[in-house]
């Protein structure tokens, strides 16, 4: 049994997340999770809100509401979100909470303690209307780069890239609108990124099993070299730069960057959860207590990578204490609305709360996981979307379910029938289900989600070929007895396909589960040797018709929501 500890980037506490947020970090962290429990492993999966920086702020003063209300409320209704979707965190924290706080004035009085953080002096935006510092998205203005005019100060969301606020063209506050804004001297807390350059590049040189697309946005970084970087930020709602509860002379007004603060939340989570079960979070964190054994788990989208493979490790290896680094490092593309962008501010999309107004989680998450945007940006559309789930979960998956049951209560009753034996077309069937349900766990513990759910849709079809081939509706006019031992058969599969496609349909799945009355935490075991698994039922167990499993998603619907969402 090995421990394996996960965690996804924190969602923003900037409202409730798109489907593009969702596939990108927080859903295929679920699934491998899942997998890894199912496995037998112990697995500790860590989420949390992110919530300081101008954007917290920002979003608060337009609810008009407190940050401190705003982020309570909104962190809330993440939970929720996140629990409906069958998102599996044991625990799903806050940046802005104490444990957080302390250990991000922890790492910067250890940083300091080596030599890597420096106080200089800057010229930044500063709002003569507003009496403040604007930085990062507090101003907005005309980007250098593509002249798109509401650019705001941290990046261009037209052109992409990241910018600093003073080099926006005819700046203005995002706060008052005004114009009326110049260039102050306030002072900064500056990481020496450029002293750890040799560190993280051995660093990164040693990560071999990271795959291309996050090994390659790494070096991209290392080789235009590491800069240093300001982490610190002229506001109100963050960490305050102060050690030992006392702030830093000059720093009374500050608080740490939140780029800076969010990924130590990482280990911030793990002792609210330490502490609100019992339990040890050194244990998971920290390689002399234990930690060396831990395999270190992160997910995000392609925008995070140079935070966790070049900042946040910075962080880490720079405070010269034994701390836990990352193992494997997943990084996703981006989920495409109609080929455009998902948008937050524009609410451009699909959101979490409205996908599951709409169809229960499991159409949502088999979706997203099976085309998820890997290799390459996947572009969603309702059509394309609808026309999986009728094809995959109701005609291949649920069909199956539906069919062997009904068919078994009319010729045989409401039990496993016992007569008969297993013959060739259940051997070739084991064969065939051997091979793929082992390639289908090789890519799972690769997170090669595509290619997992590829395999595992052929498994669900090869179990509607073999009832296909062994037509017990057929037989049973002849030979009664190979009719009830290939009806037996496709009951057994339903356990196992349950077990198999558990990780990412975690409701169904529990649902065919219950057909037999069976505890889906031990019946969810990892079917290992799946021949044992399909000689579970002998016969004679009693089982309750299951209503429909997945509902066919008409043409009328796919308009009605195409009208709703805005989608072309
Ligand atoms: N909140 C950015 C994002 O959601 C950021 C991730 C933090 S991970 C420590 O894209
Ligand atoms: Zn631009």
């Amino acid at each position: 049994m090995a421990r394996i500890l996960i965690t996804s980037a924190l969602p923003y506490i900037n409202g409730i997340k798109h489907l593009g947020n969702l596939v990108g970090s927080m859903l295929p962290a679920d699934v491998y999770a899942r997998f890894q429990r199912q496995r037998g492993h112990e697995v500790l999966y860590i989420c949390a809100t992110d919530e300081h920086g101008t954007p917290a702020e920002l979003a608060a003063r337009a609810a008009g509401q407190t940050v401190r209300e705003y982020c309570r409320e909104q962190h809330d209704i993440q939970k929720q979100a996140g629990e409906a979707f069958g998102l599996s965190f044991d625990h799903f924290g806050r940046s802005s909470n104490a444990p957080n706080h302390r250990l991000t004035q922890h790492f910067a009085k250890a940083l300091e303690n080596k030599g890597l953080i420096e106080e200089r002096t800057d010229r930044q935006v500063y709002s003569v209307d507003d009496m403040r510092f604007l930085p990062d998205r507090y101003v907005e203005g005309t980007c250098p780069h593509c002249d798109y005019e509401k650019a705001r100060g941290d990046q261009c969301d037209n052109c992409g890239r990241l910018l600093d606020p003073v080099d926006l063209k005819n700046p203005y506050s995002a706060i008052s609108g005004s114009h009326k804004v110049e260039l102050r001297e306030t002072k900064h807390l500056y990481l020496l990124q450029s002293k750890l350059q040799d560190r993280i590049a051995a660093w990164v040189e040693e990560k071999s099993g990271w795959p291309l697309l996050t090994k390659s946005i790494a070096q991209k970084w290392l080789k235009e070299g590491l800069r240093d970087r300001s982490i610190t930020r002229d506001l109100q709602w963050g960490v305050p730069v102060a050690y030992e509860g006392e702030a830093r002379p000059g720093f009374e007004n500050k608080v740490f960057y939140v780029w800076f603060d969010a990924p130590i939340e990482y280990i911030g989570a793990t002792e609210e959860w330490a502490l609100s079960n019992g339990q040890d979070w050194e244990s998971w964190w920290r390689t002399d207590k234990g930690a060396d054994d831990v395999k270190y788990v992160q997910v995000m989208g392609k925008d995070n990578v140079a935070f966790h493979t070049v900042s946040f490790p910075c962080t880490i290896l720079g405070s010269e204490e034994p701390w836990k680094t990352v193992d494997a490092l997943k990084s996703l593309n981006w989920l495409t609305w109609y080929g455009g962008k998902f948008s937050t501010s524009e609410q451009r999309g699909i959101f979490m709360d409205q996908a599951l107004e709409i169809l229960p989680a499991d159409y949502w998450r088999w979706h997203l996981m099976a085309n998820a945007p890997e290799s390459d940006d996947a572009s969603f559309t309702l059509e394309h979307f609808a026309s999986v789930v009728n094809k995959d979960l109701a005609d291949v998956l649920g069909n199956f379910v539906n069919r062997i049951t009904r068919f078994c209560k009319a010729r045989f009753g409401e039990e496993v029938p016992a007569e008969g034996a297993y013959g060739e077309a259940e051997k070739a069937l084991i064969a065939e289900l051997e091979t793929r349900a082992a390639a289908y766990a090789g890519y799972l513990e690769e997170m090669e989600f595509r290619k997992a759910f590829t395999e595992l849709r052929a498994i669900w079809v090869a179990g509607n070929e073999y009832l296909q081939v062994a037509a017990p509706w057929t037989a049973i006019k002849e030979d009664r007895e190979r009719a009830a031992a290939s009806v037996r058969c496709a009951l057994n599969l339903i356990v196992v396909f349950a077990a198999l496609s558990r990780p990412v349909i975690p409701f169904t799945a529990d649902k065919m589960f219950a057909i037999f009355d069976l505890d889906p935490e031990t019946a969810a075991r990892w079917p290992d040797d799946v021949g044992a698994a399909l000689s579970r039922f002998k016969g004679g167990e009693a089982f309750a018709l299951p209503e429909v499993l997945f509902a066919k998603i008409e043409d009328e619907q796919v308009e009605e929501w195409r009208q709703r969402f805005k989608a072309q």
